[in-house]
């Protein structure tokens, strides 16, 4: 068995809204793993990859710490602790932004509107990057939790969180100003040395985790189309690159066109694409793909 350290450790959200899509992701990789009896880390059966169960908020540290080689975590938290770790890609799950918001009834119209207030966050490093950018002097006031009730309890006019659905601002009461920052999980890689065996695992899983990525929400089309109806319906197909156009047999001005669409493909997409002269349509789901 290979020793702990030499095995690639990447720390992922224990329980959270990350966790399921991480964890998800790595299946998808091709990563076997089971999960010890505490539930703090996923081992890797078929590669030695160990999957850390952590804190969100932890994996900055570990990753500058060198404790770990990479981590999934959001981009507000990746941004707002910035130290000793890049960014190796943004993936395709939790979206949120991060916003500033007033009560209901507050005079606030803007951000600018804030200058000489205060505005609760945990995120007071974007924040304050911010409303720097924008020239807007406010006090930002850092909470750890329950920002969403600051103005009520008096501790600040405005606030700064994260936002989905906005269920959690309409429920208190609060008004969403301006978005301050974009957020998804993204993977980062520490800045630490690492070993070319565990160099080279971490590029192997990269490559498989574009390939998912790229995969995700692709689809393959197949039609038959006459020549001259080519162009036209090349031009229909969505996000694709250059289709593959191939002779059919016994069928002079016919020919069937293989592409990968990358981008969704709609009944509407389908319909069109008949009534520019194609027959004979399919849609295949794409289960894995190597650049
Ligand atoms: O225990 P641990 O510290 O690991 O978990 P956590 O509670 O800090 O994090 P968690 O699981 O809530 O979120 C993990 C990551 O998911 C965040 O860092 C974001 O990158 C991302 N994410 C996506 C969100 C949301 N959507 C989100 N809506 N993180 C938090 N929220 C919260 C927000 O703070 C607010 O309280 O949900 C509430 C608003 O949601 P809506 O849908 O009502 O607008
Ligand atoms: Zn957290």
């Amino acid at each position: 068995m290979i020793p702990d350290q030499q095995r690639l450790k990447i720390a992922v959200q224990k329980s959270g809204r990350l966790t399921d899509n991480s964890l998800a992701l790595f299946q998808r990789c091709g990563l076997e793993f089971t999960r010890d009896r505490d539930h703090l880390v996923c081992f890797g059966e078929n590669l030695p990859v160990d999957l850390l169960l952590v804190r969100d908020d932890d994996i900055p540290e570990l990753l500058n710490d060198g404790m770990c080689e990479a981590g999934i975590a959001g981009l507000n938290i990746v941004e707002e602790y910035r130290l000793g770790f890049d960014i190796w890609r943004e993936l395709d799950f939790g979206n949120c932004r991060l916003s500033l918001a007033v009560p209901r009834d507050s005079s606030v119209q803007s951000a600018r509107h804030l200058a000489g207030l205060r505005i609760a966050t945990t995120y007071p490093f974007l924040t304050q990057r911010y409303l720097d950018g924008q020239g807007i002097a406010a006090e930002v006031v850092t909470m750890n939790g329950a920002v969403e009730l600051a103005p009520r309890l008096g501790k600040a006019d405005a606030i700064c969180d994260l936002i989905s659905t906005g269920a959690t601002l309409k429920a208190n009461q609060l008004r969403e100003l301006e978005v301050v920052f974009q957020s998804r999980a993204a993977l980062a890689v520490t800045r630490r040395a690492m070993t070319p065996e565990k160099r080279a695992l971490l590029e192997k899983l990269e490559r498989r985790m574009e390939g998912v990525l790229q995969v995700n929400g692709s689809k393959y089309i197949m039609l038959h189309a006459s020549r001259g109806s080519l162009t036209a319906i090349t031009a229909l197909l969505p996000g694709a690159e250059s289709p593959t156009v191939l002779p059919l047999d016994g069928q002079a001005d016919k020919v069937a066109v293989h592409a990968v669409c990358r981008e969704s493909v709609f009944w509407e997409t389908l319909e069109n694409l008949k009534a520019a002269g194609a027959s004979a349509i399919l849609v295949l789901p794409i289960e894995k793909m190597l650049s």
